[in-house]
């Protein structure tokens, strides 16, 4: 019956407006606007802004109904539980996700029809829900998504940021930065759950005393905090299954500290206040470097210890203190290292307060969690100083300094057959205590070191990042616990990222195989092959990204007033700017390519194949040579875009502000996608994968996802281009010997002669890849260019077949199948988290 209705559903959307049935429409308009009238006090002439705000809120109450359901039944059957902790869940916007995963779009699109609204106009009032950065925290909102599709019992737990990822402007080209205040009308996909809190404690003293007649550790901080419990419920997919982000708001332990009120003191106790909520308040805006602030650090514990409390407190609830069971009922991701003082804590809450022996504790605490690595870059694993975390979390410390001591000498007889002399050294490369290699003065933590330690399984987020990890970043360790380390492959939801913000393609998807059971079983998109070199199928693919397009290009006119080529090669950049990203490499060979039509004659130049070029990404607001990359797309942007002599054949625009709403605008557009790190820098990738499902074609490296997907795909269908990951090494020695392309020189000369102005800002640009003496090109952008540019052309001549164009599209998403995160998770349930579905009835 569902999957019947999502046919016609899909189908629908394609559909003028009057078509639709408004027979159910009638209760749903009046509860609209209901909610307008006693939540707002609104009496018609509602704004689009208006009708969000009032569809929103009755739309939350069949969430709500749904989230009952379910967390009745999860109840009832207790079943193992997986908690994906993570400090970043980048979910974008909630209404037409809604509507879509429970079967609702029918009534809610008629209801607002009859009120003089259309729904894509109402959803676009929505602010993004942008607590992440990038890839890893949009991947966690996947995750979520995909659980709660496959009735997996599950929770996300985080952090409710009150300014989420920062709002990017442009001024005079150079990015500037605006904090996202997202949460001022309210937030319709939250529930406050106000008996729902635990206290956090920071700093202080750890004393030895007898509680009981028994020794114990008691930890006295100086510092305490509340967190207070939100709930997000997440709907899957044609299933009666709703389950749960929840997210912890930090607040002062007394609203108003009393004692300190009565006695005048008001400074103070406001400013224990801010203090607290100072904890939840900004997300770092970094991404794959960490932060090594403080605070960073607290807002780790922070979420840690309130989720493992709660966890453990609903354990507790139904088999007291029969701790040995915790891990056949609760089962820990560690998403990435920002959640690993999850170790301590976990020890620290099974020994210190529940009173456990410590090797009983160790036991359940390595059977709960498990550790997700998103990153090979060796300066983004995140390392807290011993001095920092003693004072900040001192009990913690010292139980990590106990598990170290005992990890180290499990080593040393794990190793009794070495040398003592290289046994000593294997014993120190891999203590999870160790001195900071740049000041031998500090001793650091190394958080993946006891993320491994801790934990039952690893992982990578694609094979060949897999493979690094195993072979290169945690190799030590791979040889000591071989089976502990595993791969799983990314994946991204198709609701979101194809049936919901392409539902021109997934109508006409639908219509090919005959049914929507594609959404969530995305293997079934294989069926597409068949009618990849049908002219007839591929004229209707062709008019769907046509008209993706206009919606793009009506964008750019409304954010940079030009009107754009529809007929041009749409090509795509969109990703946090770094330069292992290499948005630099892209300009260029746009350079490189606006110097060869000025150079043709007007009739050759009508014979090149026009191309309208867009990067998108925000630059972390401390990096410097980000930001020079962004300063140099808007520079070469605003000569190009201008030359009235080559108008007509490029354009290069960036775009501000990418974040999840604009991909979803973005990606069913895009006909080329760049995906061009440096090969074995990118760990994974998962836009890649979006642009996939949605027919467009890739050039890329041989790097991340970009490798699974080609093999999916036909390598022989992704313009593949640069060196390989294993000569990276010594690609990087010889780098100095290296003599680069003349183009290259031509091109470095350019900027810095001034050709796009702002000469002395891109010095440092030039001199990062160019100049041996100052930088040294470490991504490798001169090694990989000419390969590049010939890339480039091939891609120029494929364009010019559009047949072939086109048959290419379709095979990019009929290989699509794999990259769903249904497939991901599925893997994670069955090969680390062993929980199983559990569907509550209808
Ligand atoms: C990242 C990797 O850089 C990506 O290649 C990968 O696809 C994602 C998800 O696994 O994880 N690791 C990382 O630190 N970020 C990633 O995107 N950056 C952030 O978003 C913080």
């Amino acid at each position: 019956g569902r999957s019947a209705l999502r046919v016609q559903a899909v189908a629908e959307a394609e559909r003028p407006t009057a078509a639709k049935s408004s027979a159910s429409a009638e209760p749903v308009t009046h509860d609209i606007t209901s909610k307008l009238k006693y939540l707002f006090g609104r009496n018609g002439d509602y704004t689009n802004a208006d009708a969000y705000q009032g569809t929103a809120w009755s739309v939350r109450e069949k969430l709500i109904d749904s989230f009952n359901k379910t967390h009745e039944h999860w109840k009832k059957e207790d079943p193992k539980f997986i908690y994906y902790l993570s400090a970043e869940f980048l979910m974008g916007r909630s209404l037409t996700n809604t509507v879509y995963n429970l079967g609702i779009e029918g009534e809610y699109g008629a209801a607002l029809r009859d009120l003089g609204y259309q729904m894509e106009k109402v959803a676009d009032a929505e602010r993004d829900a942008a607590l992440g950065n990038g890839g890893l925290g949009r991947l966690a909102a996947c995750f979520l998504d995909s659980m709660a599709t496959l009735d997996l019992p599950g929770w996300g737990y985080g952090i409710r940021y009150k300014y989420g990822m920062f709002k990017q402007g442009l001024k005079n080209g150079y990015q500037v930065e605006m904090p996202d205040i997202w949460l001022t009308k309210g937030n319709p996909w939250e529930v406050k759950r106000d008996d729902i809190k635990f206290e956090v404690g920071f700093g202080g003293r750890v004393e030895r005393k007898k509680v009981n007649g028994k020794e114990m550790t008691v930890w006295t901080p100086s510092e305490k905090v509340v967190a207070q419990a939100y709930d997000n419920p997440i709907p899957g997919y044609a299933t009666p299954t709703t389950s749960n982000l929840r997210l912890w708001d930090a607040v002062p332990i007394h609203e108003f500290d009393l004692g300190a009120f009565n006695a005048g003191d008001y400074d103070r106790a406001m400013l224990e206040r801010e203090r607290a909520e100072g904890i939840s308040a900004v997300l770092y805006p970094n991404d794959s470097t960490p932060e090594g602030k403080e605070l960073r650090l607290k807002q780790q514990y922070f979420f840690v210890c309130a989720s493992l409390q709660d966890v453990m407190s609903r354990f507790r609830a139904v088999h007291g203190s029969n701790w040995e069971a915790l891990p056949e009922k609760a089962c820990f991701q560690l998403n990435d290292t920002h959640p690993t003082i999850a170790v301590a804590e976990l020890m620290r809450l099974l020994v210190d307060v529940e009173g456990l022996e410590w090797d009983a504790a160790w036991t359940i605490t390595t059977k709960c969690l498990n550790y997700t690595n998103h990153t090979v870059m060796p300066e983004a694993l995140e390392k807290w100083p011993v001095k920092v975390m003693a004072k900040m979390l001192p009990r913690h410390m010292e139980i990590i300094e106990v598990i170290n001591e005992g990890w180290t000498k499990w080593l040393g007889v794990h190793l009794k057959d070495l040398k003592s002399e290289e046994r000593a050294q294997k014993i120190a490369a891999m203590s999870i205590i160790h001195a900071n290699p740049w000041n031998a003065d500090e001793m650091l933590v190394n958080m993946a070191y006891l993320a491994v330690v801790g934990s039952s399984a690893v992982n990578g987020v694609a094979a060949i990042h897999s493979n690094i990890v195993k072979d290169e970043i945690l190799n030590d360790f791979y040889q000591i616990f071989p089976s502990k380390f595993q791969n799983k492959t990314n994946g991204v939801t198709p609701r979101r990222w194809l049936a919901w913000c392409n539902p021109e393609l997934a109508a006409l998807i639908t219509e090919a195989l005959g049914s929507s059971e594609w959404i969530n079983d995305t293997e079934k998109l294989a069926g597409l092959r068949a009618f990849a070199s049908d002219p007839a199928f591929q004229a209707k693919w062709s008019a769907v990204k046509k008209a993706k397009k206009a919606k793009l290009a009506e964008l750019i006119k409304k954010i940079h007033g030009d009107d754009v080529n529809q007929n041009a090669l749409f090509d795509i950049q969109i990703k946090r700017i770094h330069e292992y990203k290499r948005q630099y490499l892209n300009v260029l060979s746009i350079i490189w390519r606006y110097k060869q039509l000025k150079k043709m004659t007007p009739e050759q130049r009508k014979a090149a194949v026009p191309r309208v070029c867009v990067i998108g990404g925000k630059a972390a607001s401390a990096y410097d040579m980000a930001k020079r990359i962004i300063r140099l797309v808007t520079a070469v942007g605003d000569v190009i875009n201008k030359d009235p002599e080559t108008k007509d054949y490029l354009r290069l625009y960036f775009l501000p502000d990418y974040n999840v709403s604009l991909a979803e605008t973005i990606i069913p557009a895009a006909e080329l996608s760049q995906h061009i790190s440096t090969a074995g820098t990118e760990a994974s990738g998962t836009s890649n994968m979006k642009f996939q499902m949605n027919g467009c074609l890739i050039i890329g490296t041989w790097d991340g996802a970009n490798i699974e997907i080609a093999e999916e795909t036909g390598v022989e269908n992704v313009f593949v281009f640069g060196v390989r990951a294993e000569e990276i090494n010594q690609l990087r020695k010889d780098r100095k010997n290296f003599k680069t392309d003349p183009r290259w020189d031509e091109l470095m000369k350019d900027i810095e002669g001034g050709m796009f102005g702002d000469k002395d800002y891109f010095k440092p640009l030039v001199d990062s890849v160019n100049n041996m003496k100052v930088g040294n090109d470490w991504f490798l952008l001169a090694n990989d260019f000419a390969g590049y540019l010939a890339a480039q052309e091939e891609v120029d001549a494929t364009y010019k077949d559009q047949s072939e164009w086109l048959r290419r599209s379709i095979m990019y998403t009929a290989g699509s199948g794999k990259f769903s995160s249904d497939r991901t998770i599925r893997e994670y349930a069955e090969d680390i988290w062993h929980v199983k579905p559990a569907r509550p009835s209808a």
